[in-house]
């Protein structure tokens, strides 16, 4: 079955005019011509020289609050697929010598099993009984909202009919040459409503040419042409890069200039894609948003989205050894902690060489899905953010959806006993209840915040919600009408002379990375921004200023500098806070400077009422 191309959206226009803008500046006179060894080479073009030049900014809207992210943001929870031809071995190599060697997906490197073995094995992969529509429902049961199968891990087979080499599932398997498992499960994703990913990985243990410098172009014109046939076939909502990482054996040199192009050539193919931070080299100015993986941040990040990918058990491939299953309660509570940190959680299953999930990840994920399900809990994690007005309790995660608080409890109190809510900021709460249950919450100041005393037990034991109605108490005041800073940019790295350019900026939101500048006149290299006017808060409330930078930045605040970052740096993030009062004209300044390498300049800012975000325009001035 195939998908036809994307209908044309509003978007497309847009999209059209990058293409083109990429076409012309990015496949130069130094474009690779050679033919690939390859059995049906299909001519694509690959920018190789990819220098747009001073001028250029490759920032995007931002991640935080643009509407290209707005579904990633608001479903939270995914589901994750580990399938590959590694599944066929479920995780057991027999040696020659008939000892056994055990892995999942990095079978092949870990158990030194060699090309032609492991490609004699896939020849026997079949799996018949991938279930798309099966898949789809366990997902849905578990209430994961996306979904990111491996069309590609480090072994370099792809799960569709590329054609770009024959190392994949329709020419080197036993399986059924008509079918298409990626486009079986676009298919039925899209039908059950639920976004559709791929994961890629960038470090290949198969293609010939990816290890040497000298033919790793020829290997990237495949990779992007895979990554087009993807783009254009099945139309992905979000594209997940994996194995950017520095790596002998095969030599990985992905470089942060390779993630550069590659973002800006994606973006061009489909500018409404959501892409990780592996597509360049993890830094917090890569992709969308940052991936950490098996681990939970102990608070939100600063600077970027992000997701924590785990596992069920303790691998990503199947491994039918492993029955080290997490308990459906760490499960969910993971969510909660997620959720109130503002974070996804992006949960794997690995099918078996049949391309069934196995039995007990179902199970669990059911369990998830029917705790989300009961009573409206489902509230604390979809469209819910970081608790943002109290700090996390030990006793449990607090999310945030409009003037609800959602406080999940996994240690219920003794009768009697209340829980204490830390506040960040002076709010009210007008009315408490618990989700699923009739009993009373009795809310009363005490200390740095509230008590919570419920009048029963809990109402559910992995955690029971008490929803807060609130309402912030300081002051706070309607968005503004900014329309900027105003920016003068030197030709220099020292604020010398008259500027360049003098203008005003919507907001302080630029990736010039290292081809780019601010302006066609400024160049690459050795420039410096300063942009002066004032905030306006909405909230009085104490903000921090996140700044972003490469090379330099320094931030001033109704005259006193706030954040001193002059010793030249890559991507780094800094962070002040600041009380601010609502309606109220702030002085600002910045001054940024750029030396050599990636130019990066970004400035946001939060409060307990306010997420994390870029400064937005409208609170902006001039003067
Ligand atoms: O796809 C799943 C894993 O197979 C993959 N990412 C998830 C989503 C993954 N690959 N590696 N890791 C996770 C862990 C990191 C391994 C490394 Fe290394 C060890 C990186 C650095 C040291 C191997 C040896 C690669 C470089 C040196």
């Amino acid at each position: 079955m195939r998908v036809s191309p994307r209908a044309l959206s509003l978007s497309r226009g847009l999209s059209l005019l990058l293409g083109l803008f990429l076409a012309l500046t990015l496949t130069g006179p130094s474009a690779t011509a050679e033919a690939t060894p390859v059995p049906t080479p299909v001519p694509t073009p690959v920018p190789t020289s990819a220098d747009p030049g001073p001028g250029t900014d490759y920032a995007g809207d931002d991640p935080f609050t643009s509407a290209r992210t707005d579904w990633w943001r608001q479903d939270r929870f995914g589901m994750f697929i580990h399938f590959g031809a590694y599944s066929q071995l479920e995780g057991e190599y027999t040696r020659p010598d008939g000892t056994v060697c055990r892995d999942a997906e990095w079978i092949k490197r870990n158990c030194r099993i060699s090309t032609s073995a492991y490609e004699d094995m896939a020849r026997g992969f079949n799996p018949s009984s991938f279930d798309a529509k099966a898949v789809v429902q366990a997902a849905k049961d578990a209430g994961q909202r996306y979904i990111v199968i491996t069309s590609k891990h480090h072994d370099g087979y792809a799960m569709w009919p590329t054609k770009q080499n024959t190392w994949n599932l329709r020419d080197h398997s036993s399986f059924d040459q008509r079918r298409d498992i990626l486009a079986e499960l676009k298919t039925a994703a899209d039908a059950a409503g639920i976004k559709l990913g791929f994961y890629y990985s960038i470090w290949d243990w198969h293609d010939p040419d990816f290890a040497d410098p000298a033919t790793f172009p020829k290997y990237r014109e495949r990779m992007y042409a895979q990554l087009k046939e993807l783009v254009d076939g099945y139309d992905p909502a979000l594209l997940w890069f994996d194995g950017e990482w520095d790596a002998d054996d095969p030599t990985n040199n992905w470089s942060p200039r390779d993630g550069e192009q590659l973002e800006a050539y994606l973006r061009g193919l489909d500018p409404d894609l959501v892409i990780n931070n592996r597509v360049g080299k993890r830094r917090v100015v890569d992709g969308d948003y940052g991936t950490p993986e098996q681990e939970i941040p102990d608070a939100p990040v600063d600077g970027q989205l992000w997701e924590s990918c785990m596992t069920l058990n303790g691998n990503w491939g199947f491994a039918k050894y492993d029955q080290n299953w997490k308990s459906p309660q760490t499960l969910t509570r993971n969510l909660l902690d997620i959720a109130g940190r503002g974070g996804n959680y992006l949960l794997n299953v690995g099918p078996d060489k049949l391309g069934r999930i196995p039995q007990p990840s179902v199970d669990r994920l059911r369990d998830i899905g029917s705790w989300l399900r009961t009573s409206g809990q489902g509230r604390a994690v979809y469209g819910a953010r970081e608790a943002g007005l109290v700090a996390e309790p030990r006793w449990g995660a607090v999310s945030r959806s409009g003037d609800k608080l959602y406080a999940s409890v996994a240690d219920w109190p003794a009768a009697g006993q209340p829980l204490h809510l830390t506040a960040r900021a002076p709010f009210e709460v007008t009315g408490a209840r618990v989700l699923g249950s009739g009993q009373k919450v009795a809310v009363a100041a005490a200390g740095d915040g509230f008590d919570l005393t419920p009048s029963g037990g809990p109402a559910n034991t992995t955690a029971s919600v008490i929803e807060l109605t609130v309402r912030p108490s300081g002051a706070s005041v309607p968005p503004g009408r900014g329309t900027g800073l105003r920016q003068e940019v030197f030709a220099n790295d020292t604020f010398t002379g008259p500027p360049v350019v003098t203008r005003t900026d919507p907001t302080v939101n630029h990736a010039w990375r290292s081809a780019g500048s601010p302006d066609a006149r400024v160049p690459a290299d050795r420039f410096s921004v300063r942009w002066t006017g004032s905030l306006v808060p909405r909230h009085s409330q104490t903000y921090t200023l996140t700044t972003v930078s490469d090379d330099t930045v320094r931030v001033w605040i109704d005259g006193k500098l706030l954040i001193d970052s002059t010793t030249p740096h890559t991507a780094k993030v800094d962070k002040a806070t600041v009380a601010l009062t609502a309606g109220k004209r702030h002085a600002l300044k910045v001054e940024y400077t750029e030396q050599t390498g990636e130019a990066h300049m970004k400035l946001l800012w939060s409060s307990p009422g306010q997420s994390q975000q870029i400064v937005p325009r409208a609170q902006l001035h001039t003067s």
